[in-house]
């Protein structure tokens, strides 16, 4: 037997234990295991049924994720599914006992199971969408099975768990157990011992009729070609599924399998497994070990009750944490308070949150106008508007006003961290939090490090982001740091190409299509043009002379056409912010184009995602390599959760690796020939090209070098 699997008695029924930390993976070892288990038990005529469980924390997470890399180059294929049908086949009753997640190839193995138990606490889901890959365990056949096929439609596709409670509503579970879950395991498969095993594989009277099946999978497919926009596992998962409901199991598990193959093998599945590593990569900071000692974040302060401020409030309420929000006088508190409640209002009538919760969170949020209780918080937030006297003077009151311990944190989006520290007595306990607006709904945290900041601030800091529901990734402190530094030449790029004939619309569509949440013109709209020009404005006295800037957002604020705050922008809103073209603009951007002597011509969509997606590669090789980024997967990690970039795409520079760095290059050095000196190749970016290298070459370096 492998040390990965135990196997027990408890009189007549044998426990095997699933021992594979962290997560109980079913990597190399952990199926042979089991089968072998399973075997010994069938020829011990003192075992009557069978219990499987989790060790430590978890049932079993499902199929080991690292395997896939190897699998797709060119190692071994190793199916799961004759170790499913050898437990199914078992004359001893198997009861699978359920904790922690069963997930994935986690819940296959459970489904294979004569029958199900679970902690109230557990959850199950198959969640492989997330790594574009589909159940792969015969997940898409004994669900519908098990539940029926609208409900296995939805799980297989969307990808999130259900509780055990739902689960056992549903049919999937065929007990909850209070307590301890070992002890009512064995006393369920003691019940269950002397009854036939049910096989879920041989059910079918929850699969419907063709009729009702064919409405249900219609519906599924244009959910997911709604909701999940131009990725391929969800459709792939649904086929998967009504396969289940015309085919015999074996058949229905052969479509399965073809269909798993070709999910693993794409570029999609591949880089949203590198996007699952890398969400976990960005919380191991070489110089700021594991053991690093964290300190205690019980009660915050936020200082600022405008948008940002309400919205960072309302995510350490959401997170049970009690909150100080200060502003300068009542009429403002009393607007910044009224739009949390609003906020709040709104997620109750969508149903995201119940009223008592709301009035729960809305209780954590004490709105104050003085710093008299600011002695007793453990970290302050300041979202004070973005201008460094005022910060400065607001970090000088929070040193006067705060313990000596507390962490004070800056959620400003450009200015220099070591400067706002400062201002202050302890600029160890300084440091950047720069949340992404809406604060209550983004994940992304930027955490900024001060030359100074500490290691326990920072190892707090990123611990508490995940308390938040947050994903920290720490960022050094450039000029506005590492996602809108990029984001700059971005949007630049946007600009240039309507300056240079593309039409809004079709600058936009071009990088929705790409996968972008949203277009780089729209999303000025959104967040207010006037807010980069003012930045510029104060700024110009850095520009280079003699180098191209883009000029239609100026002249856009300049009239007065902030974007959605002004109902009129790149485009005009009505009353409900929906957009529509503004019939003027094209006329008036030809006009500034032909007095600034820039010619026009007809542009691609591919050159519109070329330009706007290698501008912000080429910023990203030029931020890794001044080290402002630890690595190439933290800038994809910030992209894709600050900046509505594809996760199936796995970020710009797993993008840029998955075209191919030469490639990359060579388009950019054709941009430097035609565009000047603002496309200049990153050195960085030139020599992993000339290397034949990739960016996630270069991290593993990095990496093998800390
Ligand atoms: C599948 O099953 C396909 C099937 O159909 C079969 C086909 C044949 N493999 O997230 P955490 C690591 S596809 C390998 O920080 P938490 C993780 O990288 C799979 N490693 O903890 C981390 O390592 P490190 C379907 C895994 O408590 C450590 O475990 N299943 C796996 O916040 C701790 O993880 C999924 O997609 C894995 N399957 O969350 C579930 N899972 O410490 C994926 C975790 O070195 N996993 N690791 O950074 C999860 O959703 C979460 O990890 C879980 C725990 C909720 C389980």
């Amino acid at each position: 037997m492998s040390d990965l699997i135990k196997v027990s008695k408890e009189n007549d029924v044998a426990v095997i234990t699933i021992d594979n930390p962290p997560v109980n993976a079913l990597g190399p070892g952990v199926p042979e295991g089991i089968g072998a288990a399973i075997d010994e038990i069938s020829r011990d005529p003192a075992v009557k049924a069978a219990v499987v469980i989790g060790a430590g924390r978890t049932f079993v997470a499902g199929a080991d994720i690292k395997e896939f890399g190897k699998m797709t180059s060119g190692g071994p294929r190793r199916s799961l599914l004759p170790l499913l049908l050898q437990i199914e086949d078992s004359a001893k009753p198997v009861v699978m006992a359920i904790h922690g997640n069963a997930f994935g190839g986690g819940l296959e193995l459970a489904m294979a199971g004569h029958y199900r138990v679970a902690s109230p606490s557990a959850q199950v889901g198959q969640p492989e969408v997330n790594l574009g890959i589909i159940p792969g365990a015969a997940g898409t056949q004994r669900l519908p099975r098990l539940i029926g096929v609208a409900k296995a439609a939805e799980m297989c596709t969307g990808g999130k768990p259900v509780s055990a409670r739902e689960a056992a509503t549903l049919g999937l579970i065929d007990r909850l157990i209070e307590g301890d879950l070992l002890a009512g395991a064995v006393s369920f498969a003691r019940e269950v011992a002397a009854k036939p095993a049910p096989k879920a594989r041989e059910r079918t009277e929850k699969l419907g009729t063709a009729e009702e099946n064919a409405a249900i999978i219609a519906a599924a497919r244009a959910a997911a070609s709604k909701k999940q926009r131009g990725l391929k596992a969800p459709l792939a998962a649904i086929d998967a599924v009504e396969a289940a409901t015309k085919s015999p199991f074996e058949e229905g598990c052969q479509v399965e399998a073809k269909l798993f193959t070709e999910c693993l093998f794409s570029d999609q599945s591949k880089a949203l497994i590198h996007v699952f590593f890398g969400e976990r990569e960005v919380a191991k900071i070489p110089d700021v070990p594991k053991e690093t000692p964290v300190l205690p974040v019980n009660r915050v302060a936020v200082v600022g009750s405008g948008t940002m401020g309400g919205g960072i409030a309302m995510v350490f309420a959401n997170a049970g944490i009690p909150v100080l929000l200060k502003d300068v006088d009542e009429a403002t508190l009393d607007a910044g308070m009224g739009k949390i409640r609003k906020n709040y209002a709104s997620s109750v009538q969508r149903g995201r949150f119940t009223q008592a919760f709301v009035d729960e969170r809305l209780n954590l949020i004490t709105p104050v106008l003085n710093y008299n209780k600011f002695s007793e918080v453990d970290m302050v937030v300041e979202a004070v508007f973005e201008g460094m006297a005022l910060k400065k003077t607001v970090f000088m009151d929070l040193d006067r006003a705060c313990r000596r311990g507390a962490i004070l944190a800056s959620n400003t989006s450009t200015l220099n961290i070591d400067e706002i520290a400062s201002a202050t007595s302890r600029p160890e306990a300084v440091i950047g939090t720069h949340f992404f607006s809406p604060a209550n709904v983004m994940r992304l945290l930027e955490i900024v490090r001060g030359k100074k900041s500490s290691k326990e601030v920072i190892a707090t800091c990123m611990q508490l982001s995940k308390k938040l529901g947050k994903i920290g990734v720490l960022v050094g402190n450039c000029r506005a740091f590492v996602g809108n530094r990029m984001f700059g030449p971005y949007r630049r790029e946007a600009q240039f190409l309507v300056e240079e004939g593309a039409d809004v619309q079709a600058v936009d569509q071009a990088l929705v299509e790409f996968g972008n949440a949203m277009g780089p013109l729209a999303t000025g709209d959104l967040a207010g043009l006037d807010v980069g020009w003012r930045i510029r404005k104060e700024y110009r006295h850095l520009e280079k002379p003699g180098i191209r800037q883009p000029f239609a957002e100026d002249r856009l604020c300049e009239m007065g056409h902030y974007g959605q705050k002004t109902v009129r922008g790149w485009y005009c809103y009505d009353e409900n912010r929906r957009p529509s073209p503004d019939p003027e603009l094209a006329t008036q951007v030809r006009k500034w184009s032909a007095e600034a002597g820039i010619p026009q011509r007809q542009i691609s969509a591919e050159e519109i995602v070329d330009r706007c997606v290698y501008a912000l590669v080429n910023e990203g090789a030029r931020i890794l390599e001044e080290g402002y980024a630890l690595r190439a997967v933290d800038i994809d990690i910030i992209y894709i959760n600050g900046y509505g970039f594809p996760a199936y795409r796995g970020g710009p520079m797993w993008h840029a690796d998955t075209v191919g760095l030469q490639k990359v290059y060579a388009r950019i050095c054709e941009f430097h020939q035609q565009h000047g000196e603002l496309w200049a190749p990153a050195p960085l970016l030139k020599r992993l090209a000339e290397a034949g290298k990739t960016f996630a070459e270069f991290d593993k370096e990095q990496v093998a070098a800390a």
